[in-house]
């Protein structure tokens, strides 16, 4: 991959920025080891649909297909650490005090890599709820059926994600919608830019006047009117832009 250069003009942005976003994907995560999710149905599930196993009918449908599911992507995750990109976004901001990194994604590495403030608008696959009530369900025994059976109502328990055909959780939703709306900079780090509303964050930053800028070895729907495509991996070019805008850092 050829390496990324930075105009000087995002730079100076970059410095002098008081309200910076940061909107994560899947493909933040690769370089750590996690497939990004187009790509994710490699091996035992790429006989899969992501509708047939990330929706509400899905889960309705074949309960303990779901579940199982969940459980390999949970354990493929679970022993994956935050890599450079993660970090570099951490590091951010302790530069940029107004920060606000959002993320699509749920495997809970920006947390890892330390980052003060995450917003999950597709929830944690390591948080649990019961599918009728709601109720939060952090326990169960290894032995019993799967789906477990929430401990107040009885309902089986699903992942705390927002499934496809789902409303994603409100106060998040509309923290990052105003965020996208005030900022000075918006960057959109490792995402396809195809699943809303998530995909309409950039849109609205672009909207109210704010530079976007667009991270990712390919291109995507923001590509054509990003104010600045970095066609590059995360985990490199962020430690990149960061050393290149504080060289003494
Ligand atoms: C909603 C959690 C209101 C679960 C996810 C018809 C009916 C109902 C809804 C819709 C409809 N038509 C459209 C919609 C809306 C729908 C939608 O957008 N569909 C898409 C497919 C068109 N959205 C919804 O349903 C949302 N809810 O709208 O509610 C509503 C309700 C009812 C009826 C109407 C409306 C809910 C969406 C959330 C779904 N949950 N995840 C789980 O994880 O299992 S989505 C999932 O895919 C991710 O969380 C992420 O958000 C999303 C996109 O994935 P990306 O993160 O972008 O990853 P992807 O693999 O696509 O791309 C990776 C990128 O990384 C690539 O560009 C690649 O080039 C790049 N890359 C690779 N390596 C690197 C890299 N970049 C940098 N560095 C690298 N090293």
């Amino acid at each position: 991959m050829p390496a990324v250069s930075f105009p000087p003009s995002l730079l100076e942005r970059l410095r002098h920025a008081d309200r910076v976003v940061v909107l994560t994907g899947a493909g933040i995560s690769a370089e750590s080891g996690i497939p990004t999710f187009r790509d994710a149905q490699t091996g035992l599930w790429a006989r899969y649909a992501l509708e047939e196993l990330a929706t509400p009918q899905a889960f309705q449908r074949q309960p303990q297909l779901v579940w199982e599911w969940y459980a390999w992507r949970r354990a493929l995750c679970a022993d994956k650490q935050p890599n450079p990109g993660h970090l570099a976004l951490a590091r951010l901001a302790q530069h940029i005090p107004q920060l606000q990194l959002i993320t699509q994604n749920v495997d809970g590495l920006h947390q890892k890599a330390g980052s003060p403030q995450v917003m999950e608008l597709h929830g944690n696959l390591n948080r649990f709820k019961c599918f009728e009530q709601q109720h939060p369900v952090t326990s169960w025994a290894e032995t019993g059926p799967m789906p477990p059976r929430c401990p107040r109502c009885g309902g089986q328990v699903r992942p705390d994600v927002v499934w496809f055909g789902e409303t994603l959780p409100q106060a998040a939703l509309a923290q990052a919608t105003a965020a996208a709306q005030r900022c000075d900079l918006f960057l959109s780090v490792g995402t396809s830019a195809l699943v809303y509303p998530a995909a309409w964050l950039p849109q609205l930053a672009h909207q109210a006047g704010a530079w976007v800028v667009e991270i990712n070895p390919n291109p995507t729907p923001l590509t054509a009117w990003a104010d600045v495509t970095l066609a590059g991996p995360a985990g490199q070019v962020l430690p990149a832009l960061l050393a290149h805008t504080w060289p003494a850092a």
